[in-house]
């Protein structure tokens, strides 16, 4: 007999000179990253926003078909269709979300996984129901701790054949900064497909994984979800064994518009001498972005860039910019953020098994070549 196990791949780290594998290309080539230069935008135009899928996109010909059931701990489950989700009043919130596993590939030894570089990135406008307005109607019990959401995808997953599913604590679920949404619109035209057509979770402040797309199902629970994407997935953990903490809020981050212009192959960047404006975005799920900072040393003395405002989209980045002079040579370049409660980012690997929430100073290598 062949076991659903045995087709499913564990979780591991690479051996130290191992490079990425052919599964782990067949997930790049599938999740795509921002093109860094889309930093650019205020709101990430369609296309250009990561995506990130665990098992296959739903294929889903009619929105009108699709329902979302809400129950469990309510006194009066719910079934909407799309029709009546657009009949309330509708909330838009521009929203930047960043993939729990941004980085992983930097990281050595690399979790094998989703290769990410520094790229699983973008910012939308999002439209939708509240959450706490559809759970209220529906009236959630005394008792009830967590929102279980749950995707019409199904997989595999280290040996667990599931649904994906996710929960919130009820208090993250039924808060109204940040509100939670149910999204039928991505930059005010129905999800794309592999954003969660016809319906998402947007969780404003958490990384990729509350951000349920295909949402099909809330299931309002009196106990702790204890599935797989809760409890055995998304954890830091320095051990295997350990039960770990739960991956939650975005950690602070800055990145850089690359500058000059590219190899082809190396992605190398190439710079004039002289003026060169820097520029980028920088970002924060615990805490508002106070500070972003330039270091063109390669970290060793550190300059403030000056930070776009007023900061009237409170859950997307802000952008940043700093003016260098560029001299022949070779340079790296780095950028951090800060944010009001403190938080930035290493220079030395926040290391962890499967690579969440690594928020490690991203370096840009810059060859500045003599004037002509
Ligand atoms: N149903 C479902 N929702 C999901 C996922 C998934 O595999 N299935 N992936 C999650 C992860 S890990 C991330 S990072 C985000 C990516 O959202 P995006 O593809 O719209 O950028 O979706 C989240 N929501
Ligand atoms: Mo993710």
């Amino acid at each position: 007999m062949v076991h659903i196990e045995d087709i499913s791949t564990p979780a591991r780290v690479a051996e130290p000179e191992e490079g990425i594998g052919r599964d782990e290309l067949s997930l790049a080539t599938r999740n795509h990253g921002l093109p860094l230069e889309g930093l650019r935008y205020d709101v990430t135009p369609p296309g250009m926003h990561y995506v990130l899928t665990h098992y296959d996109i739903p294929y889903v010909a009619e929105d009108a078909a699709w329902e979302l059931t809400i129950g469990g701990h309510v006194d009066r489950p719910l079934r909407l269709g799309m029709d009546e989700l657009r009949s309330y009043p509708p909330v838009t919130t521009r929203v930047t979300i960043e993939c729990a596993g941004n980085g992983r590939a930097l990281l050595s030894p690399r979790p094998v996984s989703q290769p990410w570089l520094v790229e699983a990135v973008g910012t939308a406008d999002w439209t939708g129901v509240p959450l706490r307005t559809l759970l209220a109607e529906a009236g959630v019990r005394d008792g009830a701790v967590d929102a279980v959401f749950t995707g019409a995808d199904h997989g595999v997953e280290r040996g667990v054949e599931q649904d994906y599913q996710r929960a919130l604590p009820l208090e993250a679920a039924l808060g109204d900064d940040p509100e939670v949404l149910v999204a039928y619109a991505m930059n005010g035209a129905p999800l794309p497909p592999q954003h969660g057509r016809p319906l998402r979770l947007v969780v404003p402040g958490w990384y990729g994984m509350a951000h349920v797309k295909w949402l099909r199902d809330i299931t309002v629970a009196d106990q702790p979800f204890t599935g797989f994407q809760q409890t055995v997935s998304y954890r830091i953990r320095q051990e295997p064994d350990e039960q770990g903490a739960p991956v939650t809020r975005i950690a602070p981050r800055a990145l850089m518009v690359p500058p000059g212009f590219p190899d082809f192959m190396s992605r190398s960047r190439v710079v004039r001498p002289g003026e060169v404006k820097l520029e980028g975005r920088a970002w924060s799920g615990r805490a508002p972005v106070t500070a972003v900072e330039v270091s063109t040393d390669d970290g060793r003395t550190w300059d403030a860039a000056d930070l776009e405002g007023p900061d009237r989209h409170r859950w997307a980045w802000r952008r940043w910019h700093f003016d260098w002079t560029a001299t022949p040579g070779q340079h790296v370049l780095c950028a951090r953020a800060t944010d009001a409660e403190g938080g930035t980012q290493p220079l030395d690997q926040p290391w962890n098994r499967a690579g969440f929430a690594n928020n490690l100073v991203q370096r840009v290598p810059v060859f500045c070549p003599q004037s002509p």
